[in-house]
């Protein structure tokens, strides 16, 4: 269920689904296009097994593990818009014409539920497309949202619900002692289901964590990490771990499509600011022979929203680095895409990824009772901008430490060597 179900996200991994799952394909002026998951990790790349008498051996990262196909995700949820997701992928513009002629008829049938709107927690130009807003106290409405959850459970036969936050980017909130600081203060409402947030606010503030734990759902997040970010995580990986000291990195963007809309306001912008600054951190931090303990790279961040380029987001990055002698290297990369296709595989992968976690259980020699992963899922950290971890656990932002974090507990059940001291009970099925 996706809190933001019409917006180009939303729509984008909605029709996405669809088209593979009818195998559906369509003309550009480039020639035929074909339904495809390129850009997920678990659909569209590969893991090395070791090297067998005639060579390496590479399984694609779906087979790892039983894990659900994407093409078996029965979509739902809220939009404060209501347009129905067919009108939504017209206005979300990121999918070719032909496609979208291909898809209406069954899109044309899904309507995003009503949701809580509270207008001060994002920007005040996108009031005029709130016309599907909840009312009621704050309790009715949240109790709508429980039902609507339990409604979408029993009419469509679904085994699990995973609930993502795929609305605009709200601006910090604040935590407040006696309201939601504890999982006591805060409401005891969490229905149950995984939580996943794709934007950058802290909607993870004490309170929700620690509720989090004591119903044993997983929540993860912060902010899809995919495209500007996940290549600065893997550059600056790179300069740093090559020895070169990085002392610049300006990363610039314009966009224009309802996200750049709600980003232009400054608190949203802010939250985003923030998520997008705190990247190369560990990366330096992991370097002190660079870095002395307060030294770190200047760090510019600015996101521009420019209507003209609809979905079609420009990044330009400029990275400078000291080099030996005094030397400079200074690197300029621009990268232009269409946003919401690159956001919507890292979706499917969060969910896939966390149900899949759901039915791993694990012992270990100095604790063998048998447990879940905790609350707090941090191996999707690949995936995210500002990965949320256990408290008191090292943050990783490196890309490719992040990539093994996941392969490593995949291949971690069936036995694969180099994994001690733990095994896998029950079984996955
Ligand atoms: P969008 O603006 O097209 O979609 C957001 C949708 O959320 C809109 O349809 C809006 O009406 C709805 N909405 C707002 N408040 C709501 C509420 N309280 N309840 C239900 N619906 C609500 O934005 P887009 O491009 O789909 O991005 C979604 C989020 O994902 C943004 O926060 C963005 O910053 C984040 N994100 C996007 C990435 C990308 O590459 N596209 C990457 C990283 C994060
Ligand atoms: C402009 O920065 C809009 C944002 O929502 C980004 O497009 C999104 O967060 C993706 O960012 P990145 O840095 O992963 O490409």
């Amino acid at each position: 269920m996706l809190v933001g179900w019409g917006g180009n996200n939303g729509t984008t991994v909605t029709a996405a689904v669809l088209a593979n799952k009818l195998g559906l394909s369509w003309m550009t002026k480039t020639g035929r296009k074909k339904a495809n998951y390129y850009g997920s990790l678990l659909q569209a790349s590969t893991v090395c097994l070791g090297t067998g008498p005639s060579g390496d051996v590479y399984v694609p990262f779906r087979d790892l593990l039983p894990m659900v196909h994407p093409n078996d995700i029965v979509f739902d949820g809220w939009d404060i818009s209501s347009l129905n997701l067919a009108e939504a992928m017209r206005r979300a513009g990121g999918l070719d014409w032909p496609l979208q002629e291909q898809l209406w008829p069954h899109l044309e049938k899904m309507k995003p539920r009503p949701s809580i709107y509270i207008p001060e927690f994002i920007a005040a130009n996108q009031e005029e497309r709130a016309d599907n807003v909840l009312r009621g106290s704050m309790a009715e409405q949240v109790e709508q949202i429980r039902r609507d959850i339990r409604d979408f459970r029993e009419s469509s036969g679904v085994d699990k619900v995973i609930v993502l936050w795929t609305a605009n980017t709200e601006r910090f909130c604040d935590v407040v002692p006696g309201l939601n600081d504890t999982a006591d203060n805060l409401l005891r409402a969490i229905e149950g289901c995984a939580y996943i947030n794709g934007s950058p606010q802290n909607t993870f503030v004490p309170g929700a964590v620690e509720l989090a734990a004591q119903r044993r759902v997983f929540i993860c997040g912060d902010d899809f990490k995919s495209g500007q970010t996940k290549l600065k995580s893997v550059l600056v990986d790179f300069l740093v771990g090559a020895g070169l000291k990085t002392k610049s990195i300006v990363s610039y963007n314009h966009l224009g499509n309802n996200d750049g809309k709600n980003l232009s306001a400054p608190q949203q912008f802010r939250s985003k600011e923030i998520s997008k600054s705190n990247v190369v951190d560990d990366t330096v931090q992991a370097n002190p022979v660079l870095y002395g303990p307060q030294d770190k790279p200047d760090h510019c961040v600015v996101i521009k929203y420019v209507p003209y380029v609809g979905d079609s987001k420009r990044a330009l990055d400029e990275y400078t680095s000291e080099i030996m002698m005094g030397g400079t290297n200074t690197i300029v990369i621009h990268n232009t895409c269409e946003d919401s296709l690159l956001a919507s595989p890292i979706i499917l992968d969060l969910a896939i990824l966390t149900e899949l976690c759901q039915r791993v259980t694990f012992c270990t020699e100095a604790d063998p009772e048998f447990q879940g992963f905790h609350s707090v899922l941090s191996i999707v950290a690949f995936l995210c901008k500002a990965p949320l971890v256990p408290e008191g656990t090292p943050v990783v932002n490196a890309l490719f430490r992040q990539r093994s974090c996941i392969e490593n507990i995949l291949r971690y059940p069936w036995g694969v060597p180099g994994f001690v001291g733990a095994t896998s009970h029950p079984p996955l099925q």
